[in-house]
């Protein structure tokens, strides 16, 4: 395989730096941005900085996708054939907190890239990190590429703008640009304050005797739980199509909060029950009697999706993908993950 070159934004994130070892493995050139940061944020990439064949063919930048100039400099010199934007300040609750911010971080931002793109190299395919959460608060029991939005929170509403922006540049420029729906993925890698890893570290903790106790938010949002290492390859596979496209990724099951809370502390062989209602509901150990899980308002959102679960068939067939980490898997591989640390 001969110059492929990829620029990753958000690698250091849970699925860029996923995707940056699988396009290495393929033999590509890989550059990714990085913002500067004052404390260590290089983490996800310690795989890939500590193997001398990878740590040749992997650049890192400093920039941000908020800011132009640097978006231009490093497209002109890196000279990708793909870009993969997933930088974003991700965190549905934390947009509510800083929705002006996120907009043009999660929304603005795809313009910016589409922009330098279209001036440098409009043959430069792209890939835009679009999200289930785009459906938002939706009856539909299954959600594909044909179902119809209702983002309910700024981080939806701003990647909404991402994902329509990237149909206009590809009708009306011709250009390679896919949508990926990717619904919620997990793993090891996923930030602290996203709910999965906020349980399975948790309950970690509290096996290893750390006396806290979990607290939590809406214990009954449920979601299409997959694993981020799975849902990579997704991405890689749109851009070698040979036209452009969105597609929904995703299991097609889907869990609450409650079941993974459960089924993370059954791997210890500890069964969960509930008692109570609404703010006063608790979750305690059937044997010792021990309170373990708590609510705690401080989690609810102003506005909830209530529950998500996508049907990936387009995938599979133009894609060849299908998922295979199921529920019980992702949380075992999460949890095996806390207990290594
Ligand atoms: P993540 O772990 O939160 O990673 C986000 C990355 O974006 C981080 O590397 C972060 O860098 C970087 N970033 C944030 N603001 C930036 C800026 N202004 N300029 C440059 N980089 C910036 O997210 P993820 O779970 O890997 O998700 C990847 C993408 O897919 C995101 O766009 C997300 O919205 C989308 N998505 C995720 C899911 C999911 O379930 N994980 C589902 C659908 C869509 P710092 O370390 O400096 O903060
Ligand atoms: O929340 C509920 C919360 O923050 C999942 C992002 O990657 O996936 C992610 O967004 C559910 C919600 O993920 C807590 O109310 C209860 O219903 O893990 P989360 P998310 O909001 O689904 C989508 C597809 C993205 O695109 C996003 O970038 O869990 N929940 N208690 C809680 N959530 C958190 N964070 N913390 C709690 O204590």
């Amino acid at each position: 395989m001969k110059n492929k070159v990829a620029l990753i934004t958000g690698v250091n994130g849970q699925d860029g730096s996923y995707l940056a070892e699988l396009l290495l493995r393929k033999g590509y050139v890989v550059h990714g941005i990085r913002r500067y940061s004052s404390t260590n944020s290089l983490v996800n990439l310690k795989e890939i900085i500590k193997k001398k064949k990878f740590s040749k063919k992997f650049h890192l930048h400093y920039g941000d996708i908020t800011d132009t100039d640097s978006i231009y400099q490093i497209i002109k010199k890196s000279k990708p054939t793909e870009v993969y934007n997933l930088a974003a300040q991700s965190h549905v609750h934390v947009s509510f907190q800083i929705p002006e911010y996120t907009s043009q971080v999660d929304g603005v931002s795809q313009l910016r890239i589409l922009e330098v793109v279209k001036e440098i190299d409009p043959k430069i395919k792209i890939y835009q990190a679009a999200t289930s959460e785009l459906y938002g608060d939706t009856k539909l029991k299954f959600l594909d590429e044909t179902s119809g939005f209702n983002p309910v929170s700024p981080y939806s509403v701003s990647k909404l703008f991402g994902f329509y922006i990237s149909k206009v540049y590809r009708s009306a420029y011709n250009m390679f640009i896919c949508n990926g729906i990717l619904f919620n993925h997990e793993s090891p890698r996923r930030g602290k304050s996203f709910v999965t890893r906020k349980i399975t570290s948790s309950v970690v903790d509290i096996v290893n005797g750390s006396g806290e106790i979990l607290k939590i938010g809406n214990l009954n949002a449920k979601r299409d739980w997959g694993y981020a290492k799975e849902y990579v390859v997704t991405m890689w596979k749109m851009l070698q199509q040979k036209k452009p496209d969105d597609y929904v990724i995703s299991t097609g099951k889907q869990y609450s909060v409650r079941q993974f809370i459960e089924e993370s502390f059954n791997y210890f062989g500890i069964k969960i029950l509930w008692k109570g209602k609404g703010l006063n509901e608790i979750g305690y150990d059937k044997k010792t009697k021990k309170i373990l899980v708590k609510i705690d308002p401080y989690y609810f959102r102003p506005n909830e999706v209530p529950n998500l679960k996508g049907n990936s068939k387009k995938a599979k067939k133009v894609l060849g993908w299908s998922p295979k980490t199921d529920f019980k898997e992702l949380v075992k591989i999460m949890i095996k993950a806390e207990l290594d640390k």
